[in-house]
């Protein structure tokens, strides 16, 4: 074995065992955004956006606003039944994730600036109660659009 290939095998080590203490209780949240997508609204009214946040952190955390290009009047829904609400905020649990799709928690956008289409691409701004904000970049899809599992 040379010199250099020992000093990779430390360093994998090494990186290995931080990867361990993320996993302690007292590491703090750790969010992944993945999924984002918006059907293509019907009118300039409202739009309607999903995606998931992956919590791979020790720490609870929550989503607590957004902020868009598209509108200013962004805010967080979750369903219940046929009747959707407006929440202040989302739980992102440790080691798990906050999952808005269809007919379920959605972000809601009121009075949009323009119409996006098929192929646009806007700009939101998550907020959380822990975390620094996160930026995404969210398609817009077909009006039908469903993500594939
Ligand atoms: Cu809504």
């Amino acid at each position: 074995m040379n010199r250099r290939t020992a000093t990779a095998l430390a360093l994998t080590a090494a990186s290995a065992l931080a990867l361990a203490g993320c996993d302690s209780a007292d590491s703090g949240p750790e969010l992944k955004v993945t999924g984002a997508y918006m059907p293509q609204p019907v009118t300039q009214k409202m739009a309607g956006a999903f995606l998931v946040v992956e919590n791979t952190g020790g720490t609870d955390d929550k989503l607590t606003s957004v902020t868009s290009d598209l509108a200013d009047d962004v805010s967080i829904h979750k369903t219940t039944g046929n009747k959707m609400e407006q929440v202040n905020s989302l739980p992102i649990p440790a080691h798990e994730e906050l999952t808005l799709s269809r007919g379920g928690n959605h972000l809601m956008f009121m009075g949009l600036k323009k119409k996006p289409s098929a192929g646009d691409k806007i700009t939101v701004e998550l907020h959380f109660g822990t975390s620094d904000p996160v930026k995404v970049e969210v398609p817009v899809k077909d009006a039908a659009y469903t993500p594939k599992k």
